[in-house]
This record gives structure tokens, sequence and C-alpha cells, in this order.
């Protein structure tokens, strides 16, 4: 685009609006999980329309649960949310690719992928499902000893995952790089370590996506919301376009579209006056 500052350069993401995968339907809570073995469809599909209605791109589907069942439990959740929100894009969410093949082929349309990692079983399971499907596809940089503790190491796996998605043909712009959230509580360098893995990534491929699962980051803390907040300020300013979220949290939905406008990624403020007005943010209509 003709006359973009550096700033907005820095976005990947053209139409300035964070593409939201929404998080709530995740078998590790507890009333998910319940609702999972249940078969409560009503349960699942009305966490699905709730989220899809506060304006999300993806759904986030993690069924939990024992590992051999993950395939029948995934394919389930797929059908379910389908039908509930016709209009939904599922975002499978599962290290086993035998889960995420029963996914897709309940899916009607393209799926986004959640994730490869350089871990021989994902490279070799995962890898061959998003290039065959060309679907969108989440990189982490875990290897096979684990979590690289810096920016310069999760890179080195970076650079290794985004080389074998080229090879396999899967454009950049389909990739969502999530260079791992961890809770600060943990380490107090965690935050500062996923922001600078931001800013490289953004430097070295400035086609591809960039998110995260937001509330890693505030685990084992007070006032979780507001540090959620703060982190995705900074990870915005970072280059970060996209979140694994709680889409019904108003207060984070305002903070974001808030980061989004001052770092100039809204042009004529027009998307934070026009969420305002449809009462997307600030005061609940009516009340
Ligand atoms: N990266 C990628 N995928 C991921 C994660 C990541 N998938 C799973 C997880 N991390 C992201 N999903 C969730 C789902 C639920 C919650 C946190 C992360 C959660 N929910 C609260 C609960 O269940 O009580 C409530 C949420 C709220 O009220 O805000 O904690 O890092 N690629």
């Amino acid at each position: 685009m003709a006359g973009q500052t550096p700033a907005m350069a820095l976005s990947s993401c053209e139409a300035n609006d964070m593409i939201i995968i929404g998080e709530k339907i995740n078998g590790t809570r507890k009333e998910v999980g319940a609702a999972i073995v249940k078969r409560d469809a009503n349960f699942i599909g009305d966490l699905a329309l709730r989220q899809f209605q506060s304006g999300v791109t993806f759904l986030d589907l993690n069924a939990g649960g024992l590992p051999e069942r993950e395939p029948q439990d995934l394919a389930w959740l797929v059908q379910t949310v389908q039908e509930a929100v016709p209009e939904a894009t599922l975002c499978l969410d599962s290290p086993n690719h035998l889960a995420l093949l029963a996914g897709i082929e309940k899916a009607a349309k393209t799926v986004m992928l959640n994730s490869l990692s350089a871990e021989l079983f994902r490279v070799e399971g995962v890898l061959p499902l998003a290039c065959q499907f060309q679907t969108e596809l989440i990189i982490l940089p875990i290897g096979d000893k684990g979590i690289p503790p810096d920016a310069e190491g999760r890179m080195t796996i970076v650079r290794q995952l985004v080389e074998m998605t080229r090879k396999g043909g899967l454009p950049d712009e389909k990739l969502y790089v999530d260079p791992l959230v961890m809770a600060i509580s943990t380490g107090i360098e965690n935050g500062n370590i996923t922001l600078e893995t931001c800013r490289k990534i953004r430097e070295e491929f400035p086609a591809v996506h960039l998110t995260c699962g937001l509330s890693n980051i505030s685990f084992g803390m007070p006032l979780r919301s507001i540090l959620n907040q703060a982190f995705l300020v900074l990870a915005i300013q970072a280059g970060m376009d996209s979140a694994i979220l709680d889409p019904q949290n108003r207060e984070l939905r305002a903070m974001m579209m808030a980061a989004e406008t001052v770092l100039g990624k809204d042009r004529h403020c027009m998307n934070f006056n026009r969420a305002f007005r449809a009462g997307k943010i600030g005061p609940v209509k009516g009340s």
C-alpha cells in the first residue's frame, strides 16, 4: 500500500481487524469436558453460537479427554458446531493427526489446524494433512527437546517449519505462527521473550500471521483479565494480528480495538467508532 508508515507496515493484516479464534469449546474446561462425554449438543451449540455472535473468525475446538477417544470426540464436536452455526470456520486443536483427520472429514469447509510443531510425530502427522487439504495452520516453536527458552531458539524452529510448509506448497499467508506465551508467574522474562519472538518473526516472515493463547500469560495470578489486556496491547504493538481468546469478554475486545486504533491500524478510526455505535464495545445497550 502506498504511503504506509513503518508502524503500519508492521501489520500483516490489511483489513485492520484482529483475527479472533474463540477459545471456549475446550474439553479441558470442566463443563465442556462433561458436555462432550454426555454428547450434549445443546450446550456445545450454544457456546458456539454465542462466540460466533460476538464476532470471531475461527472457533477453536479442543476435545481434550482420553487420547483414544479424541478422534470420535472431535468429529462429534465438528458436526455439532457446524449444525448450530453453519457459517463458522473451525480451528481443530489437537496434536493428534488422527483426531485432526476425523474432524476434517466432518467439516463442511476448509479448517484451520492447531497445530504443527517440529516434534517428529507432528511433522509426520500434521504437516501432510495441512498441505493436502490446504488448511490454515498454526505453527508452534516446540522441538523434540521442548520449548526453547529464548527468542533466537524459537526462531530456529520457526525457520525450519516455514521451510517445510513452503516445500509442501502451503503459502505463508496460511500460516499463523504462535511464539508461545508462558505464564509470567513462572518466569519474569516470559512476556518479553514472547514479544521479542513476535518482532523477529514479523521482520523475517512479513506474510505470516501471528497468533497466541493469550490467557497463558496470567495463569496463577489474580486479576487475570487485566494482565491479559496489558499483554494483548503489547503483543499488538509487536505485530500480533490474531489471538485465541474469550470473544465474549467485552473489556478485552474494547482494549484490543483501542490498541489497534492508537497504533494507526484503524483508518479514520472507523472500526472503533462503528463498534461503539453498534454497542460491541462500551456500555451494554439498553442498560
Ligand atoms: N496456543 C495454541 N493453542 C492453544 C493454546 C496456545 N489452545 C489451547 C489454549 N492454549 C488456548 N485455549 C484456552 C481455552 C480456555 C482457557 C484458556 C485457554 C481458559 N478459560 C477460562 C476457564 O475455562 O475458566 C475462562 C476464560 C475467561 O473467562 O476469560 O482458561 O497457547 N496454538
